[in-house]
């Protein structure tokens, strides 16, 4: 058993005084107090919210470390194989409700908090996001967290512990100004594992040396050392016991003799300056969203994370002491984009200079263990990196990204004879000055399984930019897996009562554990107390963010107008300026109806909400250009309650479980091709909203799912999208004429300074449109107008709401886990019951 790793003598101590967690109201209370009292040393006469919150979370956190200590116990005792979840980013948002829910406590909470004086909704509001990540990417990370604990997965997540995690947006007039976001104030959701620390090295030079058998040793002398430091996130699981880990690491000066010698000389400042510099590495994350901006400092993060983790990873598997060829029998790697690829490297580094295996025998272990995901087809988001940048921070990982180009390119010659622009365009050195490193072909060339993550993207990726690669490997070693959400969060937790509902339809609440359930409430399409309730939760979570619009953005909405929603990053690729220039066109058009024409019309909310990348000017003229729109539209007495435009500042994740359930109709307007997957397209019909969009990403297979009558799609296709900008540059580009007006408003300074917002306007009329703002138009505007039109029928409206909802199942993230646990991993769940022991691959 388990109990056997600890020695016989002092067995029965450790056992007889085993901690166990709260189980009722009366043991909740009890810990919050302690906690209060003790941990806090506060009392109950000082409690505030923040208090109670901070007492809350360290009674759960107990919990939460109790099942986090058997699940891990249990999983080093199966020596099962392991998935480890190789990251840069974690949007995890807030961790109490999710715990509370997971672990099927919040009743006890809430009826304990009553008791305490508290409402649990404030104290749940207390919660700083923990917001380690940009967008979908991040997010999607923390979604298969939840469905790996959920699903009892043997699973670790690894990242960075960022002290600034994505800046909080401010708006000041109608500008986005980006504050730091210090989050680690009181953070009590993570445990400091000072006993676990990796020192990193940088810089510094390679010496050869041949040992008795004419084996050269490459040894990575000199340069500098980083130390890491782990910090545990424990996952819970949802109706289960299993806790899962994420390990963050923090960057801090690595205590060596060079610092010692430097603070005894005298020279105590130099020696803080350098703790300040090693510091820095895990200091902020970097705010770009599909963006690579090359930076010394970002490949430094890579490695220092990428080195931490794999020397945690293998110090793990050699404890087992098995032998390395049963390595990816043990571990699988999976790498979220491209951003991990150094661990590839660091493993053969690992195998072949410390270990010393052969240079084949290392490979194939690499390879076997290791999966890519890719996440976009964006030029400017595919990571290079300088060679003369790698030669400088990392000289051995260079020589050895030099061997295996070395030994693939051999490979390629010999399947492909005399075919030189083939090795060159898939060479992993990009021959241009200076040379590049292409990390994603280094990343395909050192995995076994390379995914894409909706059927259109993964399709994309196999003809565009991956396309050599298919010849060179064969088609079998790429593959889809389209995206997920994880409806613990989305549904149940972002819209507790359309949970509720959806259950008393479903029989319980199994449709969390398995979405497919969701199919049953098709049945009560047509039950009339069912659509009653439906249609009252939708307007009260409509309430609920009319009531944070007005907090918020000062704007008084009619929550009975259409709220149309559009929040994610702001990108040209997402075209917030279609939606923008759309929104201008209705006011346009309002304003020249008579008002008897006008009392016609239906009223709608434009909601936006999103963040720029800081360097990004003209993701910041969008936000300018619609904030600048809202000012005029807002105040216009003609229009009233027809036209409303919001930008809600600051979207993050708990602010997204507050607009999801509330959207009627959401925007998913991308140019067709250009947005992998996108996943709040999932979670807005999940939550019974319709949507708008483009032949793009998962709205390709949500459309598929729940049939073409519940979307409303427009514009050009995927296909079509290279003729048409070659058209614009080489043809002539004529401007859709009801843009045209837009343009024209915007240039005679309706929504103010019109040079601030030429640069969008110039963008589409003389730069090429690029992302076919005009073309797409008119499809956008009498899609919209399709809109308007399904939703005065409002029982078709409900209709079409509850079937899609009904036929969301497949985009639970555990579906899409599942299917990287079969298809690439080959990992099996192991269950964990508390004194039952282990029952594996059930
Ligand atoms: C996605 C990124 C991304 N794709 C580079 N690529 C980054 C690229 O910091 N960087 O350098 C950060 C993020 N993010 C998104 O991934 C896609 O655009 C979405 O379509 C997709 O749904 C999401 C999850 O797969
Ligand atoms: P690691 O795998 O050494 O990083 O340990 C992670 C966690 O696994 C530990 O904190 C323990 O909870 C558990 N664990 C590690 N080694 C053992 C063991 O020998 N027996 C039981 N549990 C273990």
């Amino acid at each position: 058993s388990v109990e056997a790793s600890i020695p016989e003598p002092q067995r029965e101590a450790w056992l007889k005084h085993q901690v166990n967690g709260f189980k009722d109201k009366d043991g909740f209370e009890e810990n919050v107090v302690r906690h209060v009292e003790t941990t806090l040393a506060r009392s109950m006469f000082n409690c505030d919210e923040h208090a109670a919150y901070s007492a809350c979370a360290l009674a759960f956190r107990d919990r939460l470390i109790l099942e986090w200590n058997r699940t891990q116990q249990r999983q080093t005792f199966a020596d099962s194989k392991r998935l480890y979840y190789l990251s840069l980013e974690f949007l995890m948002g807030r961790a109490l409700d999710n715990a509370m829910l997971n672990i099927g406590q919040k009743d006890v909470a809430k009826a304990g908090l009553a008791e305490l004086g508290f409402r649990i909704e404030d104290i749940i509001e207390q919660e700083h996001d923990a917001a380690l990540g940009n967008g979908g990417l991040g997010r999607l990370a923390a979604c298969f967290l939840d469905s790996l604990a959920s699903l009892n997965l043997p699973a670790w997540g690894y990242g960075l512990r960022y002290r600034y995690g994505i800046f909080k947006q401010e708006i000041i007039d109608g500008y986005q100004v980006e504050v730091p976001d210090y989050w680690l104030d009181f953070n009590p959701w993570e445990f400091p594992r000072h006993d676990v620390t990796v020192d990193i090295q940088f810089y510094g030079h390679v010496n050869r040396t041949q040992g008795e058998s004419g084996k050269t040793t490459a040894h990575w002398e000199g340069g500098e050392m980083v130390r890491a430091v782990a910090f545990d996130v424990p996952i819970p699981g949802y109706a289960t016991t299993t806790t899962n880990n994420l390990r963050l690491w923090s960057s801090k000066a690595a205590s060596g003799e060079f610092d010692f010698q430097k603070f005894n000389s005298g020279d105590y400042e130099s020696s803080v300056a350098d703790q300040q510099r090693a510091e820095t590495i895990s200091a902020v994350l970097y705010p770009n969203d599909n963006l690579d901006r090359g930076k010394e400092l970002r490949l430094k993060q890579q490695y220092f994370w990428v080195a931490a983790s794999l020397y945690d990873i293998v110090r793990r598997f050699k404890k087992a002491k098995r032998a390395w060829s049963e390595f990816p029998e043990q571990v699988a790697i999976q790498l979220n984009d491209t951003h991990p690829t150094l661990a590839i490297v660091e493993l053969q580094r690992i195998l072949v200079d410390l270990e010393g295996l052969e240079w084949d025998d290392a490979w194939n272990i690499v390879v076997n263990t290791f999966g890519y995901t890719n996440h976009t087809v964006l030029p400017e988001a595919l990571e290079k990196w300088s060679v003369g940048l790698f030669q400088h921070l990392l000289p051995r990982h260079l020589q050895i990204i030099y061997d295996i180009n070395l030994f693939f390119l051999q490979t390629v010659e010999r399947a492909f004879p005399n075919d030189r622009e083939l090795l060159a365009r898939v060479s992993i050195i990009e021959e241009s000055q200076p040379k590049m490193v292409r990390m994603a072909f280094l990343a395909i060339v050192g995995s076994h399984k390379v995914n894409g993550v909706a059927e259109l993207h993964s399709d994309l990726i196999k003809t565009t930019i991956f396309k050599d690669f298919v010849s060179i490997f064969g088609p079998d070693k790429f593959t889809n897996v389209t995206n997920g959400i994880t409806p613990r969060r989305w549904l149940h937790q972002a819209n507790p009562r359309l949970s509720d509902l959806i259950a008393t339809k479903v029989g319980s609440y199994d449709f969390l554990k398995d979405l497919t359930k969701l199919n049953k409430i098709e049945l009560s399409v047509n039950d009339k107390q069912f659509r009653k309730e439906w249609a009252e939760i939708k307007l009260a979570n409509k309430v609920r963010l009319a009531k944070h619009i007005q907090e918020s953005a000062g704007v008084t909405v009619n929550p009975t107008s259409l709220f149309d929603v559009q929040v994610k990053r702001i990108h040209e690729y997402k075209r917030q300026q279609l939606n923008i220039f759309g929104v201008i066109h209705r006011y346009l058009t309002l304003k020249a109806m008579s008002p008897e024409e006008r009392k016609k019309q239906l009223p709608r909310v434009s909601i936006f909400g999103g963040k720029a990348a800081p360097g990004y000017w003209m993701a910041k003229q969008i936000i300018h250009l619609i904030n600048s729109v809202g000012v005029v539209v807002n105040n216009d007495a003609d229009i009233g309650d027809l036209l409303k435009v919001v930008f809600l500042e600051d979207y993050n994740v708990s602010k997204a479980e507050i607009i999801t359930p509330a959207s009627d109709i959401s925007e998913h307007i991308s140019t067709a091709g250009t947005e992998a997957s996108g996943t709040s397209n999932m979670k807005f019909v999940l939550n019974g909203g319709l949507i708008i969009g483009t032949c793009d990403g998962a709205n390709i297979e949500i459309t598929r799912e729940i049939g073409e009558n519940n979307i409303f799609l427009f514009g050009n296709l995927a296909e079509d999208v290279e003729d048409l900008r070659h058209a614009h540059t080489y043809g002539s580009h004529t401007i859709d004429p009801d843009l045209a007006k837009v343009f024209a408003t915007i240039e005679q300074g309706v929504f103010g300074s019109t040079q601030d917002f030429s640069g969008m306007i110039t963008a589409v009329r003389d730069h090429g449109d690029f992302y076919l703002v005009s073309d797409d138009f008119h499809s956008y505007i009498e899609t919209q107008a399709l809109v308007d039109e399904a939703y005065r029928d409002q029982e078709e409206w409900i209709t079409k709401c509850i079937t899609s909802v009904s036929r969301m199942g497949f985009f639970s993230s555990d579906r899409c886990i599942n299917e990287y646990a079969e298809g690439i991993w080959n990992i099996e769940p192991l269950h964990v019951e508390r004194d039952a022991g282990v029952r594996k691959g059930e």
